[in-house]
Protein backbone atom coordinates (compact mmCIF):
# COMPACT_ATOMS: atom_id res chain seq x y z
CA UNK A 1 0.00 0.00 0.00
CA UNK A 2 3.22 2.31 1.21
CA UNK A 3 4.42 1.36 -2.20
CA UNK A 4 1.81 2.44 -4.15
CA UNK A 5 0.95 5.44 -2.77
CA UNK A 6 4.62 6.52 -3.24
CA UNK A 7 4.53 5.70 -7.14
CA UNK A 8 1.24 7.23 -7.18
CA UNK A 9 2.76 10.83 -5.90
CA UNK A 10 5.64 10.23 -8.29
CA UNK A 11 3.56 9.63 -11.41
CA UNK A 12 1.42 12.58 -10.05
CA UNK A 13 4.52 14.94 -9.72
CA UNK A 14 6.00 14.09 -13.15
CA UNK A 15 2.67 14.60 -14.77
CA UNK A 16 0.61 16.82 -13.65
CA UNK A 17 -3.05 16.94 -13.26
CA UNK A 18 -2.85 17.16 -17.37
CA UNK A 19 -0.96 13.94 -18.00
CA UNK A 20 1.79 16.22 -19.20
CA UNK A 21 4.86 17.33 -17.49
CA UNK A 22 4.64 20.50 -15.00
CA UNK A 23 7.95 21.97 -13.66
CA UNK A 24 7.70 24.24 -10.57
CA UNK A 25 11.02 26.27 -10.70
CA UNK A 26 11.31 28.46 -7.46
CA UNK A 27 14.15 31.00 -7.05
CA UNK A 28 16.07 32.42 -4.57
CA UNK A 29 16.01 35.90 -5.92
CA UNK A 30 13.21 38.37 -6.37
CA UNK A 31 11.44 39.06 -9.70
CA UNK A 32 13.98 41.94 -12.15
CA UNK A 33 16.88 39.44 -10.90
CA UNK A 34 19.09 37.50 -12.89
CA UNK A 35 17.59 34.41 -11.78
CA UNK A 36 14.59 35.58 -12.76
CA UNK A 37 15.68 36.14 -16.00
CA UNK A 38 17.15 33.46 -16.25
CA UNK A 39 13.94 31.40 -15.02
CA UNK A 40 11.64 33.53 -17.55
CA UNK A 41 13.86 32.50 -20.62
CA UNK A 42 13.39 28.97 -19.45
CA UNK A 43 9.46 28.93 -19.39
CA UNK A 44 9.46 30.83 -22.88
CA UNK A 45 11.60 28.54 -24.26
CA UNK A 46 10.29 25.19 -22.85
CA UNK A 47 6.51 26.45 -23.28
CA UNK A 48 7.17 27.32 -26.70
CA UNK A 49 9.36 24.48 -28.28
CA UNK A 50 6.94 21.88 -26.30
CA UNK A 51 3.97 24.14 -28.03
CA UNK A 52 2.56 24.48 -24.70
CA UNK A 53 2.70 20.95 -23.66
CA UNK A 54 5.29 21.52 -20.72
CA UNK A 55 3.68 24.02 -18.47
CA UNK A 56 6.76 26.15 -16.16
CA UNK A 57 5.78 27.82 -12.79
CA UNK A 58 7.80 30.56 -11.79
CA UNK A 59 7.92 31.36 -8.18
CA UNK A 60 9.98 34.47 -7.03
CA UNK A 61 11.87 34.84 -3.36
CA UNK A 62 9.42 35.21 -0.79
CA UNK A 63 7.62 32.77 -2.43
CA UNK A 64 8.12 29.07 -1.16
CA UNK A 65 10.26 29.92 1.36
CA UNK A 66 14.44 30.47 1.93
CA UNK A 67 17.20 29.03 -0.15
CA UNK A 68 17.62 26.07 2.56
CA UNK A 69 13.73 25.20 2.27
CA UNK A 70 13.58 25.20 -1.60
CA UNK A 71 16.39 22.80 -1.77
CA UNK A 72 14.96 20.37 0.66
CA UNK A 73 11.86 21.04 -1.64
CA UNK A 74 13.26 19.89 -4.62
CA UNK A 75 15.24 16.70 -2.81
CA UNK A 76 11.33 15.94 -1.87
CA UNK A 77 10.03 16.65 -5.37
CA UNK A 78 8.04 19.21 -4.18
CA UNK A 79 9.64 21.37 -7.12
CA UNK A 80 11.14 20.49 -9.85
CA UNK A 81 13.28 22.81 -10.21
CA UNK A 82 15.13 25.78 -8.17
CA UNK A 83 18.40 27.64 -7.64
CA UNK A 84 20.75 26.63 -5.05
CA UNK A 85 23.11 28.91 -3.87
CA UNK A 86 26.76 27.35 -2.95
CA UNK A 87 26.31 29.72 -0.02
CA UNK A 88 23.30 28.47 1.40
CA UNK A 89 24.32 24.58 0.25
CA UNK A 90 27.61 24.37 1.93
CA UNK A 91 26.40 22.29 4.87
CA UNK A 92 24.37 19.69 2.76
CA UNK A 93 27.47 19.39 -0.04
CA UNK A 94 30.31 20.24 1.58
CA UNK A 95 32.10 20.10 -1.45
CA UNK A 96 30.18 23.06 -3.30
CA UNK A 97 32.01 25.55 -1.34
CA UNK A 98 34.57 25.16 -3.66
CA UNK A 99 32.81 28.68 -4.76
CA UNK A 100 33.62 30.01 -0.98
CA UNK A 101 37.07 30.38 -1.57
CA UNK A 102 38.46 33.93 -2.06
CA UNK A 103 41.27 34.42 -5.19
CA UNK A 104 40.48 30.54 -6.46
CA UNK A 105 38.76 31.44 -9.69
CA UNK A 106 40.12 33.77 -12.40
CA UNK A 107 40.36 37.68 -12.32
CA UNK A 108 38.75 37.10 -15.41
CA UNK A 109 35.43 36.44 -15.86
CA UNK A 110 35.17 35.02 -19.10
CA UNK A 111 37.87 31.81 -18.46
CA UNK A 112 35.79 31.54 -15.01
CA UNK A 113 32.22 30.78 -17.71
CA UNK A 114 34.88 27.90 -19.37
CA UNK A 115 35.58 26.60 -16.07
CA UNK A 116 31.86 26.25 -15.02
CA UNK A 117 30.59 25.18 -18.29
CA UNK A 118 33.46 23.56 -19.67
CA UNK A 119 33.27 19.74 -19.80
CA UNK A 120 36.18 19.28 -17.05
CA UNK A 121 35.94 17.65 -13.39
CA UNK A 122 34.06 19.85 -11.83
CA UNK A 123 30.84 19.67 -12.85
CA UNK A 124 31.19 16.19 -13.19
CA UNK A 125 32.78 15.46 -9.70
CA UNK A 126 30.22 18.73 -7.98
CA UNK A 127 27.30 16.83 -10.06
CA UNK A 128 27.98 12.92 -8.16
CA UNK A 129 28.23 14.74 -4.75
CA UNK A 130 24.68 16.51 -5.69
CA UNK A 131 23.53 13.24 -6.98
CA UNK A 132 24.43 11.79 -3.35
CA UNK A 133 22.25 14.11 -1.71
CA UNK A 134 19.08 13.97 -4.44
CA UNK A 135 20.03 16.87 -6.29
CA UNK A 136 20.93 16.76 -10.12
CA UNK A 137 23.33 19.29 -10.63
CA UNK A 138 22.27 20.86 -14.27
CA UNK A 139 24.20 24.24 -14.61
CA UNK A 140 26.54 26.22 -12.64
CA UNK A 141 25.37 29.65 -13.30
CA UNK A 142 27.77 33.25 -12.71
CA UNK A 143 26.12 36.45 -11.47
CA UNK A 144 29.11 38.58 -11.07
CA UNK A 145 31.84 39.64 -8.46
CA UNK A 146 30.74 39.88 -5.15
CA UNK A 147 31.30 43.23 -3.65
CA UNK A 148 31.66 44.37 -0.07
CA UNK A 149 28.99 47.21 0.87
CA UNK A 150 29.58 48.89 4.32
CA UNK A 151 29.59 51.97 6.33
CA UNK A 152 33.63 52.21 5.38
CA UNK A 153 36.02 51.39 2.28
CA UNK A 154 37.55 47.79 3.25
CA UNK A 155 41.22 48.20 1.84
CA UNK A 156 42.68 46.18 4.28
CA UNK A 157 42.35 43.10 6.66
CA UNK A 158 42.56 45.84 9.85
CA UNK A 159 39.38 47.89 7.91
CA UNK A 160 37.63 44.96 9.00
CA UNK A 161 38.74 44.96 12.43
CA UNK A 162 35.20 44.26 14.25
CA UNK A 163 33.74 44.61 11.00
CA UNK A 164 29.75 42.69 11.23
CA UNK A 165 29.91 41.26 7.94
CA UNK A 166 26.38 39.57 7.26
CA UNK A 167 27.32 36.43 4.84
CA UNK A 168 25.30 33.54 3.94
CA UNK A 169 25.44 30.83 5.89
CA UNK A 170 28.09 28.69 4.31
CA UNK A 171 31.11 27.70 7.28
CA UNK A 172 34.12 29.03 4.75
CA UNK A 173 32.32 31.98 3.62
CA UNK A 174 32.22 32.93 7.65
CA UNK A 175 35.67 31.54 7.83
CA UNK A 176 37.36 34.11 5.10
CA UNK A 177 35.63 36.58 7.15
CA UNK A 178 36.99 35.49 10.52
CA UNK A 179 40.54 35.09 8.80
CA UNK A 180 40.17 38.93 7.85
CA UNK A 181 39.59 39.69 11.31
CA UNK A 182 35.92 40.15 11.09
CA UNK A 183 32.85 39.52 12.51
CA UNK A 184 31.00 37.32 10.40
CA UNK A 185 27.28 37.26 10.96
CA UNK A 186 24.87 34.28 8.69
CA UNK A 187 21.44 35.52 8.35
CA UNK A 188 18.81 34.86 5.30
CA UNK A 189 18.69 37.39 2.47
CA UNK A 190 15.58 38.84 3.55
CA UNK A 191 16.82 40.08 6.98
CA UNK A 192 19.61 42.16 5.29
CA UNK A 193 18.04 45.48 4.16
CA UNK A 194 16.83 45.63 8.10
CA UNK A 195 19.52 44.65 9.37
CA UNK A 196 21.72 47.40 7.72
CA UNK A 197 19.24 49.85 8.67
CA UNK A 198 18.82 49.38 12.25
CA UNK A 199 22.86 49.14 12.67
CA UNK A 200 22.72 45.26 13.93
CA UNK A 201 25.06 45.05 10.79
CA UNK A 202 27.98 47.00 9.58
CA UNK A 203 28.05 45.42 6.10
CA UNK A 204 27.44 42.67 3.59
CA UNK A 205 28.38 41.13 0.31
CA UNK A 206 26.92 40.64 -3.06
CA UNK A 207 27.02 41.21 -6.75
CA UNK A 208 25.99 44.61 -8.02
CA UNK A 209 22.65 44.00 -9.43
CA UNK A 210 21.43 42.48 -6.02
CA UNK A 211 22.35 45.26 -4.02
CA UNK A 212 20.49 47.83 -6.55
CA UNK A 213 17.01 45.40 -6.04
CA UNK A 214 17.66 45.21 -2.44
CA UNK A 215 18.30 48.64 -1.90
CA UNK A 216 21.01 48.11 0.33
CA UNK A 217 22.93 51.07 -1.55
CA UNK A 218 20.66 53.41 0.05
CA UNK A 219 21.96 52.08 3.60
CA UNK A 220 25.46 51.62 3.05
CA UNK A 221 28.50 54.38 2.65
CA UNK A 222 30.88 52.59 0.64
CA UNK A 223 31.05 50.06 -2.41
CA UNK A 224 34.67 48.01 -2.13
CA UNK A 225 35.90 45.92 -5.56
CA UNK A 226 38.05 43.35 -4.17
CA UNK A 227 37.01 41.07 -7.33
CA UNK A 228 37.46 38.41 -4.68
CA UNK A 229 34.87 36.13 -5.65
CA UNK A 230 32.46 35.63 -8.44
CA UNK A 231 29.01 35.00 -6.78
CA UNK A 232 27.62 31.59 -8.61
CA UNK A 233 24.33 29.90 -7.95
CA UNK A 234 23.39 26.56 -9.27
CA UNK A 235 20.30 25.20 -11.23
CA UNK A 236 19.28 22.42 -9.57
CA UNK A 237 16.54 19.93 -10.60
CA UNK A 238 14.96 16.64 -8.95
CA UNK A 239 16.40 13.44 -9.90
CA UNK A 240 13.18 11.36 -10.14
CA UNK A 241 11.25 14.02 -12.24
CA UNK A 242 14.21 14.61 -14.84
CA UNK A 243 14.22 10.33 -15.09
CA UNK A 244 10.37 10.17 -15.51
CA UNK A 245 10.40 12.47 -18.63
CA UNK A 246 10.56 10.93 -22.18
CA UNK A 247 14.00 10.97 -23.87
CA UNK A 248 13.01 14.15 -26.03
CA UNK A 249 11.39 16.28 -22.98
CA UNK A 250 14.66 15.61 -21.74
CA UNK A 251 16.82 16.52 -24.55
CA UNK A 252 14.71 19.42 -25.35
CA UNK A 253 15.34 20.88 -21.00
CA UNK A 254 19.44 19.63 -21.58
CA UNK A 255 19.07 21.90 -24.75
CA UNK A 256 16.94 24.82 -24.06
CA UNK A 257 19.68 24.94 -20.41
CA UNK A 258 22.68 24.96 -22.66
CA UNK A 259 21.32 27.56 -24.67
CA UNK A 260 20.75 29.60 -21.38
CA UNK A 261 24.54 29.16 -20.03
CA UNK A 262 25.60 31.87 -22.34
CA UNK A 263 22.98 34.01 -22.80
CA UNK A 264 22.25 34.91 -18.74
CA UNK A 265 26.02 35.26 -18.94
CA UNK A 266 26.11 38.18 -20.96
CA UNK A 267 22.80 39.46 -19.18
CA UNK A 268 24.64 39.05 -15.87
CA UNK A 269 27.14 41.20 -17.29
CA UNK A 270 25.01 43.51 -19.13
CA UNK A 271 22.70 43.90 -15.81
CA UNK A 272 25.21 44.44 -13.36
CA UNK A 273 26.55 47.26 -15.27
CA UNK A 274 23.57 48.99 -15.88
CA UNK A 275 23.01 48.65 -12.31
CA UNK A 276 26.32 50.31 -11.24
CA UNK A 277 25.32 53.66 -12.72
CA UNK A 278 21.51 53.32 -11.23
CA UNK A 279 23.68 52.90 -7.92
CA UNK A 280 25.78 55.92 -8.62
CA UNK A 281 22.38 57.86 -10.40
CA UNK A 282 20.31 57.39 -7.15
CA UNK A 283 23.09 57.61 -4.77
CA UNK A 284 26.12 59.56 -3.47
CA UNK A 285 27.56 56.30 -2.32
CA UNK A 286 31.62 55.91 -2.22
CA UNK A 287 33.13 53.73 -5.02
CA UNK A 288 36.57 51.84 -4.16
CA UNK A 289 38.53 49.49 -6.32
CA UNK A 290 41.11 47.33 -4.94
CA UNK A 291 44.45 47.77 -6.18
CA UNK A 292 46.82 44.64 -7.02
CA UNK A 293 48.78 44.89 -3.58
CA UNK A 294 46.14 45.50 -1.66
CA UNK A 295 44.32 42.45 -2.86
CA UNK A 296 47.56 40.22 -2.35
CA UNK A 297 47.23 41.07 1.30
CA UNK A 298 43.24 39.29 1.28
CA UNK A 299 44.73 36.76 -0.58
CA UNK A 300 47.17 35.76 1.71
CA UNK A 301 44.69 36.02 4.72
CA UNK A 302 42.09 33.52 3.01
CA UNK A 303 44.90 31.19 1.81
CA UNK A 304 44.77 28.92 4.74
CA UNK A 305 40.74 28.39 3.98
CA UNK A 306 41.76 26.35 1.37
CA UNK A 307 42.67 23.60 3.94
CA UNK A 308 39.60 23.76 5.44
CA UNK A 309 37.79 22.85 2.27
CA UNK A 310 40.00 19.84 2.05
CA UNK A 311 39.13 18.99 5.05
CA UNK A 312 35.66 18.66 5.11
CA UNK A 313 34.99 18.12 1.28
CA UNK A 314 37.68 15.32 1.56
CA UNK A 315 39.65 13.30 -0.95
CA UNK A 316 36.67 14.44 -3.71
CA UNK A 317 37.32 18.18 -2.48
CA UNK A 318 40.72 18.03 -2.96
CA UNK A 319 40.31 16.62 -6.72
CA UNK A 320 38.29 19.32 -7.38
CA UNK A 321 40.48 22.35 -5.89
CA UNK A 322 43.01 20.77 -8.05
CA UNK A 323 41.02 20.68 -11.43
CA UNK A 324 40.06 24.26 -10.53
CA UNK A 325 43.00 25.33 -10.03
CA UNK A 326 45.09 23.23 -13.35
CA UNK A 327 41.75 24.42 -15.65
CA UNK A 328 42.64 28.32 -14.24
CA UNK A 329 46.38 28.00 -15.13
CA UNK A 330 45.49 26.50 -18.71
CA UNK A 331 42.63 28.99 -19.52
CA UNK A 332 44.99 32.25 -18.76
CA UNK A 333 47.71 31.38 -20.65
O1 LIG B 1 22.91 36.83 -0.33
C1 LIG B 1 22.09 35.96 -0.55
O2 LIG B 1 21.65 35.22 0.31
C2 LIG B 1 21.57 35.80 -1.98
N1 LIG B 1 22.26 36.60 -2.92
C3 LIG B 1 21.99 36.50 -4.17
C4 LIG B 1 22.53 37.45 -5.17
N2 LIG B 1 21.27 35.49 -4.66
C5 LIG B 1 20.69 34.42 -3.84
C6 LIG B 1 21.28 34.43 -2.44
O3 LIG B 1 20.38 33.81 -1.59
Amino acid sequence: MRRFFLLFTVVFLVAGCSGEPQIRFALEEVEGSVQDAYAQRFKALIEERSEGRIKVNVYPYGALGSSAQLTEQVQNGALQFAFASPGHLGSVVPEVQVFSLHFLFSDDEQVNQQIFTGSGELKRLLGEAYRERNLELLSIVQEGWMVWTGDRPLRSPSDFEGFKIRTMPSPLLVEAYQAYGANPTPMPYSEVYGALQLNMIDGQVNPIFAIEEMSFYEVQEVLTFANHLPFVSTLVANPDFLAGLSESDRELVESVRAELDEEIFELQQRFNRERLETIREESDIQVVRLVEEEREVFRDAAMPVRDSYIKSAGERGAVILKAVTAARNRLEQ
